[in-house]
């Protein structure tokens, strides 16, 4: 049966082998545009690629599904294990209707990804190598730490933690912004056998109180302040505040260690909890800077990494170490084409999954050099991303596609100050002759985005990956490889190894060929998650019983006529804002939580920058009337609760909301509203109230 999908899964496109067809472009010698829906690797880039050929693609795409055991016990074996895992390579149940789901990996192997990361490239002669360059806010702070470096810091902050009762099992806090401490602190857990929980430090003090509660963490790691372009952000503040919160919750955290961000905030005035508060400077320095390994099997948690989802309540995502290891080293290593000589800068934060599997993980278990930037892409200019590439001299870069429509939108803006006519100046005064791949990754990236990052940022010289995945999935799904497959604007092209995508129904039934539905994965691979934190109910529930035998994404996908596959977004009630996953109902809790709000109910809609963005409508308790002030203080409600990035972009002040007779609130026609789309409002007959329509439209404008 497995077969049989591989076979059908992909034909060559129409245009693949023509090279004169009218519609197929070569990387390097054609602009991609409009009517060009192929985009061809050169063959240079093919040549030297890992993957040349779509021929060659399938016949390892086609081993890791005949045989996944032996296809990632070849790949696993090129790690360091102490011991190596049991006769079984993998065992997995994903159909609810089976018994509970397990997912396990080289159970009984022993190791650690930490000495995978470091100490192993060390002793393969890569110790002076440059393992992060660091790039601050300002255009003057930089560093760099090598592979020897690293592990030194990391071993010193592994000592301090160990020295104050952090054990294997036990959980860490991280809430830090992109300083080279962020992955040191992660990979320092990770040698202890500890397992860190990183909150993005955009969240607000009420969503870190509350995955503290969850997590009940031995310490806390952040920093006093961080400046992102103009600002200065108090993450401190934030800290001390959820702690305090927290411990009305019955959490309480014995050590916080911060370490003094001196260009943000200077230690004299930073408020300071005596027997709890630690300067990470003035301690962590002082301990060896060697340290034992904690082997671990892998099984044993890695990290906890807290997502959105259709509730309020945030889930958190539970990795293991061995097979999310094997994943994210084997995904960088292919969907980017690595080799040793490249520099890598991937823009996300570790704050997010893209940060822990291709920021931090991914790209030290492949020895490679990574860029980690703590500023703001646009700060001081839009040019700052190519400044970077061409200081560093990046050949892959990664980033969203949010970025890329606020970098193009920039691009032409450039022309109104620069005193001579040049649409594009941000970019093209910079050389970008570095780079060679680009990645995509956090949305849909719309067909124009696409063009513009390949033929301005890329000189349409660089492939681009496209990668689907998810925080769940832990490492890429859905992703070209870039010297393999023509590429399409807009497609994440085909499956990595080991991954059986499959299109259903809504009876869950698998629909073949050129089709559209919901996308689930029909078996486990090495980087799935394994459970949600203290909730294996809740991960059932949500991922395995909508369609039972099937990993349940949450995303709807098309195929086309040769195999490709088309993200369309998320079909729950999650929302996609410039890449971050937002619950739907964790905003809705937060508006309802201020008093004037009686009820509330958020959609996504499109947005020209962000992907989509978040519009509220709120129903404002009796005798309470509309104004801007109570518009800001509702904002300010989401910000306090949740974080800046989720504040609502439209209030839409509704006297009452779109209801079925049983209560439940019709969103498809508050998203047609949201969206204009008046002419599309169906049918509103089954409405309990028809009539609050009518009064929704009138108040669009207010
Ligand atoms: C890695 C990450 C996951 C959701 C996912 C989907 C969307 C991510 C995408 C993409 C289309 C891509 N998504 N990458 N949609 N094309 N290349 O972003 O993880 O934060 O968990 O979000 O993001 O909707 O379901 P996460």
């Amino acid at each position: 049966d497995h077969l049989r999908h591989v076979e059908s899964m992909a034909t060559l496109p129409s245009g693949a082998g023509k090279i004169s067809h009218l519609n197929a472009v070569i990387l390097g010698e054609a602009l991609a545009s409009e009517e060009n829906d192929l985009v061809f690797p050169s063959e240079d880039f093919s040549r030297q690629a890992l993957v040349s050929s779509p021929a060659q693609y399938l016949e390892l795409y086609r081993k890791s599904i005949e045989d996944p055991a032996r296809f990632w016990s070849a790949i696993a074996s090129e790690f360091y294990w102490i011991q190596k895992w049991g006769e079984q390579v993998y065992s997995e149940n994903l159909d609810v209707t089976k018994g509970d789901i397990k997912i396990e990996w080289f159970k009984g192997g022993i190791t650690n990804i930490c000495y995978n990361a470091l100490d192993r490239n060390i002793e393969a002669g890569n110790g002076g190598k440059v393992a992060i360059y660091w790039e601050g806010n300002e255009l003057d702070q930089d560093g760099s730490l090598t592979y020897s470096e690293l592990l030194e810091k990391v071993c010193q902050l592994a000592n301090y933690l160990k020295d104050i009762g952090v054990r294997k099992g036990d959980a860490v806090v991280i809430y830090l912004p992109m300083l080279m401490e962020l992955p040191i602190a992660m990979l320092a857990c990770a040698r202890i056998g500890a397992v860190h929980s990183v909150v993005f430090a955009g969240f607000s003090a009420d969503s870190l109180s509350q995955r503290i509660v969850d997590c009940k963490p031995k310490a806390v790691i952040t920093c006093n302040a961080v400046r992102r372009g103009s600002k200065v952000i108090y993450l401190k503040d934030i800290v001390d505040a959820a702690l305090v919160e927290s411990a009305k919750n019955g959490v309480s955290v014995d050590v916080c260690l911060n370490y003094e961000n001196k260009s943000a905030m200077k230690r004299e005035t930073t408020k300071w909890t005596e027997g709890r508060d630690v300067w990470w400077q003035d301690t962590v320095p002082k301990y060896p800077t060697t340290c034992a390994v904690e082997w671990v099997d892998a099984e044993d948690p890695l990290f906890l990494l807290y997502t959105s989802g259709s509730t309020g309540k945030p889930k958190g995502v539970l990795h293991t170490t061995g097979g999310y290891m094997i994943y994210t080293a084997t995904t960088f290593k292919y969907a980017f084409d690595y080799k040793p000589s490249d520099i890598y800068w991937c823009t996300a934060d570790c704050g997010w999954i893209t940060g822990h599997s291709y920021v931090t993980y991914g790209p030290l278990l492949n020895g490679a050099t990574v860029i980690v930037f703590e500023g703001a892409p646009n700060y001081p200019d839009a040019g700052r991303c190519w400044d970077i590439v061409d200081k560093y001299k990046v050949t892959i870069f990664y980033t969203a596609p949010t970025l890329v429509r606020s970098l193009m939108r920039d691009g032409d803006e450039a022309s109104n100050f620069s005193g001579f006519t040049c649409n594009l100046c941000y970019v093209t005064r910079y050389s970008r002759k570095s780079l060679r791949v680009l990645g995509s990754v956090g949305e849909p990236i719309n067909p124009s985005a696409w063009r513009w990052f390949f033929n301005v940022v890329g000189d349409a010289r660089c492939p681009i990956s496209d990668t689907w995945w998810q925080t769940e999935t832990g490492g890429f799904m859905i992703t070209p490889l870039p010297g393999a497959w023509p590429q399409k604007p807009g497609s994440a092209t085909f499956p990595f190894f080991g991954v059986l995508p499959v299109i259903v129904d809504e009876k869950g039934t698998e629909i073949e060929g050129e089709c559209s539905g919901y996308l689930c994965v029909k078996n486990s691979w090495p980087g799935a998650f394994r459970t949600l934190y203290g909730d294996h109910e809740r991960y059932e529930t949500t991922y395995f019983k909508p369609f039972p035998g099937y990993y349940f994404t949450g995303d709807g996908c098309s195929r086309d006529k040769d195999g490709y596959h088309w993200l369309t977004g998320r079909v729950d009630d999650v929302i996609n804002v410039s890449g971050h996953r937002i619950g739907t109902a964790e905003v809705e809790s937060a508006l309802v939580s201020h008093p004037q709000c009686a009820e509330a109910a958020v959609v996504g809609v499109e947005h020209e920058v962000k992907g989509q963005g978040i519009y509220a409508f709120v129903t404002l308790v009796d005798g309470v009337s509309y104004s801007e002030e109570l518009k800001k203080s509702l904002t300010l409600a989401v910000r306090k609760q949740i974080g800046a990035f989720a504040a609502p972009d439209k209030i839409h002040w509704a006297p009452g909301l779109p209801k079925t007779r049983s209560g439940k609130i019709m969103r498809r026609i508050l998203r047609k509203i949201a969206s204009r789309q008046l002419d599309e409002l169906g049918d509103t007959s089954t409405l309990a109230d028809p009539s609050v329509v009518d009064q929704l439209i009138a108040l669009s404008d207010c």
